[in-house]
């Protein structure tokens, strides 16, 4: 067996040193190495940005104990805090857990409304139903992280109360795959990974990137049904959308894709794609973003890098790992399951960035790119972040303010409380 497992206690340098203010006894216990337990898979050595998040656990326990001192952690503490890892740090039955959770919503009744969104089979399709019809304003500069982290958090939500699962969600670090990721926990296709990659399609021909050189994400072989695994059964009903990278699907009956156009799930599990995500490459983003934008920016990849076999962008990346349909279409793409492990990997690194200088970088709301302010579909314009509310709609009763959705330790009424290891 490769795969040798064990438990690391967190070098006892790192235990205790954050500069934790003379707060409440809870704070100063509040340590990860107390606290949150690690458990790593040890094929996989700690790249360059686990240590960054290594080496921000201090300031995360500095910055909880402030709020814990100022009463606003909402009884969140790194002893009850979630602790959402990477998959292949799980244990094999843990991942088949969480593949049975996801299966399990993939047969619930949805909620969406039915007469306009039929194409919603499950409670796993209402989450591609909202995304879909709510996608400017979920990804707007001011929606893009917040709204994707509360869409994540409800997610988890709901495999936990809905589907019974135990864990949290996990996250997908682009770089233990990237080099093969066809032959990687995640795809390699059986019971224990998140299905395997399509069958070869020749008229796949990959992801377009006008303005970029190279201007395609080349195919990597794949392209049609995915007949190992877990979800090689799995029917994709919503879609495709006119935002699908892949021409040659079956049209849905609607303009806008929500009927029901029951079809396989297809992908092209597509190494051109990963190496965009590589950990220098997000070491990089994290190091060198000196402010919201410059995070924003080039985690969009804009302007497109120079030089860069991959000129991607990470978030780009990390979608096209798993290409096609509906995970090659920007609205659906919440179809293909590992969608919440790439969103998972994309707030994570948010999160780390953020910790670095929480004081500063907290509540830093990017001002470039794609600036729209839409709201609940209304349209109506609202300038403000302060004000703005992230409704699910069908998929939660629970909002966040947009400005809550910061901040994943006693946020939200407490209702958030998380770490990423
Ligand atoms: C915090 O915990 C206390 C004691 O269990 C409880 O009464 C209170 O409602 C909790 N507060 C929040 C915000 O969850
Ligand atoms: C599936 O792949 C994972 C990761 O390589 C491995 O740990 C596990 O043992 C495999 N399971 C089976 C049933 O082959
Ligand atoms: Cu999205």
């Amino acid at each position: 067996m490769h795969l040798a497992w064990s438990s690391l206690v967190l070098p006892s340098l790192l235990a205790g040193v954050g500069a934790v203010p003379a707060a409440s006894p809870a704070a100063i216990a509040g340590t990860y190495a107390a606290n949150v337990k690690v458990v790593r898979n040890g094929f996989y050595p700690l790249d360059v940005v686990d240590q960054v998040e290594l080496s921000t656990r201090s300031k995360v326990e500095a910055f909880l104990a402030k709020k814990v001192a100022a009463g606003t952690n909402n009884n969140c503490t790194l002893e009850n805090a979630a602790v959402r890892r990477e998959w292949s740090d799980l244990s094999v039955a843990e991942r088949e857990d969480y593949v049975k959770a996801v299966q399990c919503l993939m047969k619930l009744p949805p909620k969406a409304p039915k007469d306009k969104y039929p194409g919603a089979l499950s409670r796993f399709d209402d989450f591609v139903a909202y995304h879909m019809t709510h996608a400017m304003e979920l990804h707007d500069n001011y929606h893009l992280f917040p709204a994707h982290k509360h869409f994540l958090w409800v997610y988890e939500q709901t495999l936990r109360e809905e589907c019974g699962y135990k864990g949290y969600q996990p996250y997908m670090n682009y770089d233990r795959y990237a080099r093969d990721p066809i032959n990687s926990p995640m795809f390699n296709g059986n019971s224990s990974s998140m299905g395997g990659n399509g069958e070869p399609d020749p008229n796949y021909k990959g992801v377009s990137q006008a303005g970029r050189t190279p201007n395609i994400i080349a195919s990597g072989g794949g392209g049609g049904c995915v007949k190992s695994g877990p979800f090689s059964d799995m029917v994709v009903s919503l879609g495709p959308t006119s935002m699908a990278s892949y021409k040659g699907l079956p049209k849905n009956s609607r303009s806008d894709g929500t009927a029901s156009n029951p079809r396989c799930l297809r992908r092209d599990i597509n190494r051109n794609a990963a190496m965009g995500a590589t950990a220098d490459r997000a070491y990089k983003l994290l190091t060198e973003s000196k402010d919201i934008d410059t995070f924003y920016n080039t985690l969009l990849g804009t302007p497109p890098p120079k030089n860069d076999p991959y000129p991607w962008g990470i978030h780009t990346a990390g979608h096209y790992i798993h290409a096609v349909d509906p995970g090659g279409d920007a609205a659906t793409s919440p179809g293909d399951p590992v969608f919440y492990f790439h969103h998972g990997a994309l707030d994570r690194l948010w999160w780390i960035w953020q910790m670095q200088d929480p004081e500063a970088r907290l509540n830093a709301v990017p001002m470039v790119g794609n600036i729209v302010d839409h709201n609940h579909g209304k349209r109506q314009r609202i300038t403000d972040p302060l004000k703005m509310v992230i409704d699910l709609e069908w998929l939660s009763p629970v909002k966040a303010k947009l400005m809550e959705a910061h901040d994943q330790l006693g946020s939200n009424g407490g209702k958030y409380c998380y770490v990423y290891i």
